[in-house]
């Protein structure tokens, strides 16, 4: 069953469109780029929420980031494999990833991918998410459940997972 966190915060409604930016300085490829839009396409499918990118990191509302190591919130990044990232509660946007991590963005995760290897898709729905809300799961095959099978792809949001959402949105 899904959960929320310790007072159930959530981005207010007059928020409905939330923005999102990357890091400046972070060169991201076209396909990572379009892997968060993907991401977000899911929550937004299933609630009133709607997400557009904007170029103004200072402005938006969520802020999307690789980092390695501390980087000044602490709670350091662990190099490859541990923690691959972390996102914060509502109102605060803060989405981090590990930027050691070996992420894989095509969708081919396959026998000779790396052991090490990390869908970063998977882990995009999961952080939103957070970001929106919602704890962990204790579903299975929630999104939101607090495991996933290391070189797999879990991208397609549960009943449970839009249950939880829509009691916030
Ligand atoms: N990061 C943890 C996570 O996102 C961070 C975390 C632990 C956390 N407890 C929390 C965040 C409570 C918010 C609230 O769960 S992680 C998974 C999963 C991680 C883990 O790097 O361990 C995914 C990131 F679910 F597979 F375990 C993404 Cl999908
Ligand atoms: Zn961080
Ligand atoms: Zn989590």
């Amino acid at each position: 069953h899904y959960t929320f966190f310790p007072g159930k915060p959530r981005w207010s409604v007059s928020d409905s469109e939330l923005t999102y930016a990357f890091l400046p300085g972070n060169q991201l490829a076209a396909d990572v780029k379009s892997v968060f839009t993907r991401a977000f396409d899911r929550w937004s499918e299933v609630t009133t929420l709607t997400f557009v990118e904007t170029d103004s990191y200072s402005s938006a509302d969520i802020k999307i980031g690789f980092y390695s190591g501390d980087h000044g919130d602490g709670e350091p990044f662990d190099g490859v494999l541990g923690t691959l990232a972390h996102a914060f509660s509502p109102p605060s946007g803060w989405f981090h990833l590990d930027g050691e991590e070996n992420w894989v963005t095509s969708g081919d995760l396959t026998s000779s991918s790396s052991t090490t290897a990390v869908d970063l898709e998977s882990v995009a729905v999961h952080e939103i998410g957070h970001l929106l809300g919602l704890g962990h799961s204790s579903v299975e095959e929630a999104i939101m459940y607090p495991t996933i099978t290391s070189g797999t792809r879990k991208l397609e949001l549960a009943s449970d997972d839009i249950a939880g959402i829509q009691e916030l949105y």
